[in-house]
């Protein structure tokens, strides 16, 4: 495949503009080394770090899912999560997926115990909690995630939130990678304009801006620098990254139309303030109880 796009625009594909995410795993056992490197890269990508029976168990509660909306070409198995062409169901948001269908208990195993869990404890060395919220992606063919920085949405409590990003099945570049842009997170200039807004509070966003920078993820390459850097994930891999990691996802272009599934999830020190959009059973979200 020599096109990768996101939102329909292209990437520059030169060495100097897009390339590979690299493993931190030959650091794993060591916190100051994953710190530093958190702090000089803006991502950490783990290689075959969770439980590859949890991912799996996990597949399959979100095929069932989606299974149960018509979503699912039932043709094939449903461990394939090849999408219906004959349901028309819009793409759905991740907000519109947690109270559509919710987060069940396979999934809460795998991001809110377990090596996920033990990960952040080594890696912040102190007590850890996660949000509530789980964000669970399923991007059918044709859809991506547009650019932008996490803090937007959820930046109210902790400023050492991270979040993980983890593949539910392999998700090579074709099927809709994440991709992170390098450098990103020392973008001074941009981290205090659009990188400090609120989504929902009308003071730091009085246009009420959506909440990403652009979809074009050239453009901000142009004007800030660095290179698109992505993989080809296997399910028990796993991308960290920072509140101002600039990120988008390639667009899906499974040649199975299957759809891509991850799921994306946040954690701090459990001693840090916590964002209350994103807290509880029934999570407020970016509802109106969340606007400002
Ligand atoms: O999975 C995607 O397409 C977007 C994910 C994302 O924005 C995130 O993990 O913060
Ligand atoms: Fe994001």
């Amino acid at each position: 495949m020599s096109e990768w796009t996101s939102c329909g625009y292209s990437f520059e594909l030169s060495p100097s503009k897009f390339g590979e995410l690299r493993s931190s795993n030959e650091i794993l056992g060591n916190r100051y080394k994953l710190q530093k490197r958190m702090q000089e890269d803006g991502y950490l990508l783990l290689r075959q770090i969770l439980d590859l029976d949890l991912v799996e168990n996990c597949r399959l509660e979100l095929a069932e899912k989606l299974d149960s909306i018509g979503d699912i070409d039932q043709r094939y198995p449903l461990i394939d999560a090849i999408q219906n062409p004959e349901t028309q169901n819009a793409q759905m948001s991740a907000t519109g997926f947690a109270k559509k269908l919710g987060a069940g208990p396979a999934v809460r195993k795998l991001v809110h115990e377990g090596k996920m869990i033990d990960f952040y404890t080594h890696f912040f060395g102190q007590s850890v909690r996660p949000l509530d919220f789980v964000w669970v992606r399923s991007m059918r063919v044709g859809h991506s995630a547009p650019c932008h920085y996490d803090w937007v949405y959820m930046g109210r409590g902790s400023n050492r939130l991270l979040t993980s990003w983890t593949p539910i099945g392999s998700v090579p570049k074709i099927e809709g990678a994440l991709a992170v842009l390098e450098g990103s997170n020392h973008f001074d200039e941009l981290i205090q304009g659009y990188g400090s807004i609120d989504v929902d509070d009308q003071s730091s966003n009085p246009h009420k801006f959506k909440g990403s920078y652009t979809k074009n993820p050239v453009e901000v390459q142009r004007q800030f620098g660095g290179r698109w850097l992505t993989t080809d994930f296997q399910a028990g891999d796993l991308l960290i990254f920072t509140m101002h990691t600039m990120h988008c996802s390639l667009d899906n272009q499974s040649p199975d139309n299957r759809i891509r599934l991850s799921i994306d999830t946040r954690y701090q020190p459990a001693i840090d303030q916590v964002d209350e959009r994103w807290v509880g059973d029934h999570p407020i979200a970016h509802s109106d109880a969340a606007k400002r």
